[in-house]
């Protein structure tokens, strides 16, 4: 059990009794230090009780029946809509389209909307540090269309370069994509400023949200995006479901992504008639225990408050700079704390960041090794991999001493 007598702005001993995962003993005497969220977020007692509650009580198919379970599913899996849609400030909840993930709605766009709108030699912006979900679905579209790429580069420093967007976007692009914050470097980007230009520029804007929605306020009236994809998982929700966002008359505008059940208005034997929105978007049985489990997850988070959940990141994740800056050999990719989120990516110098995590992992500590799904990125700064640390509202600064404490225990046992 932790237990802390630091005041930060959350109260992480009673959070994280929230979490029954956080008290594993992995080994005899081995407990477990999370430090992968990145990858996904670990889910509070309240989530995994309500998908429980759900199959216990109320499961059923959903639009699909008058009984009283059917209404009851039916019931929770739009609420859970409902609280999605207020939790980003969205001014519906037609414009949140359940999805399995953000990949699986970022393909939606490339699939529906890009198809149908972008033609052989049409400009698409992306920037270096995407996420692979928001690179190759366009490099398959570039192969099939003929759409041109150009992407914004990353700075030394780990930031997007503005002044090659601002070149970029004269050159006409129709659609501008980038992810909101980076899951290598934790860079929080310009979000608001990039879609003004873009939308100045004549562009429609897809923000890849993944890293952003579970850790900053995001508000998709302020933000003006015309499409916003993010995950569950990584909020403390379960896998298997995410969402996309989309302006209204977009989406009405758009073909549909896959057909069959719940997607139509009428079916004929040679014809269909798609649905009202979100309904449009979503053929077949849904994730309906995920979608009551995601509603929970939001209203966990509005309940600790997304400008707590970020304080109390920022200040663990300043912290962990600080510490890991002072161990000789170790290098940190990204800028600094106050341009970025919960992560920290690095390289050990004369230690493979897979060995690094192996180590790490015999005293509990997960963090992951690798690309990280970005390979690009890794090329820009000549480092085929990283060890990446991240950090969410249940992590305390006693887990970034562990940390610090195994980077040196890695360092002994390589000399
Ligand atoms: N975009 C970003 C910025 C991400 O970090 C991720 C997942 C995705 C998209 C894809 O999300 P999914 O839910 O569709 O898989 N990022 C990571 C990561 O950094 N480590 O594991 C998954």
């Amino acid at each position: 059990m932790f237990t802390s007598n630091d005041p930060m702005t959350l109260n992480l001993i009673e959070i994280r009794k929230d979490f029954p995962i956080l008290d594993r003993e992995l080994r005899p005497g081995v407990r477990l230090t999370y430090l992968d969220t990145t990858a996904t977020a670990q889910k509070p007692l309240a989530v995994i009780n309500a998908m429980d509650d759900f199959y216990r009580r109320s499961n059923a198919n959903i639009h699909r029946g008058v009984h009283t379970l059917a209404e009851e599913a039916t019931t929770l899996y739009e609420n859970a809509r409902e609280r999605i849609a207020k939790f980003i400030n969205a001014e519906s909840a037609r414009q949140v389209i359940y999805t399995r993930n953000t990949t699986e709605s970022i393909n939606l766009v490339a699939y529906t909307w890009a198809r149908a709108n972008l033609k052989p030699g049409d400009l698409v912006i992306l920037t270096e540090m995407e996420h692979h979900s928001n690179l190759v679905p366009w490099h398959m579209l570039q192969a099939e269309r003929g759409i041109e790429l150009d992407f914004i580069p990353v700075t030394q420093d780990g930031l997007l370069d503005l002044v090659t967007y601002g070149m970029l976007l004269e050159r006409n692009p129709k659609l501008v994509s980038f992810t909101h914050m980076s899951n290598v470097l934790g860079t929080i980007n310009p979000a608001a400023e990039m879609i003004r230009l873009a939308h100045e520029a004549g562009a429609i804007v897809l923000v890849d949200g993944a890293q952003s929605v579970p850790h900053l306020k995001v508000d998709m009236q302020a933000l003006d995006a015309d499409f916003y994809a993010f995950s569950a998982h990584k909020m403390c929700g379960p896998t298997g479901i995410g969402v996309l966002y989309g302006k209204t008359a977009l989406l009405e505008s758009m073909p549909p992504f896959l057909g069959g059940g719940d997607m139509i208005k009428e079916v004929k034997l040679r014809s269909f008639r798609a649905n009202t929105l979100p309904h449009k978007f979503e053929a077949g049985t849904p994730a309906i225990a995920e979608a009551v489990g995601f509603g929970v997850a939001v209203d966990y988070l509005t309940n600790l408050g997304m400008d707590n959940i970020a304080a109390h990141e920022h200040e663990i994740t300043e912290y962990a700079l600080e510490r890991l800056e002072e161990i000789p050999g170790v290098k940190l990719f990204g800028p600094s704390a106050d341009k970025k989120g919960g992560v920290a990516s690095f390289t050990l110098e004369g230690v493979h960041p897979h060995d690094v995590a192996q180590i790490l992992d015999r005293d509990g500590i997960a963090v992951r090794a690798g690309h990280h799904c970005a390979q690009p990125l890794h090329e820009k700064f000549g480092i085929p991999a990283t060890s990446r640390a991240s950090f969410y509202l249940y992590n305390t600064k006693e887990e970034v001493d562990l940390l610090v404490n195994g980077i040196y225990t890695v360092k002994k046992m390589f000399g």
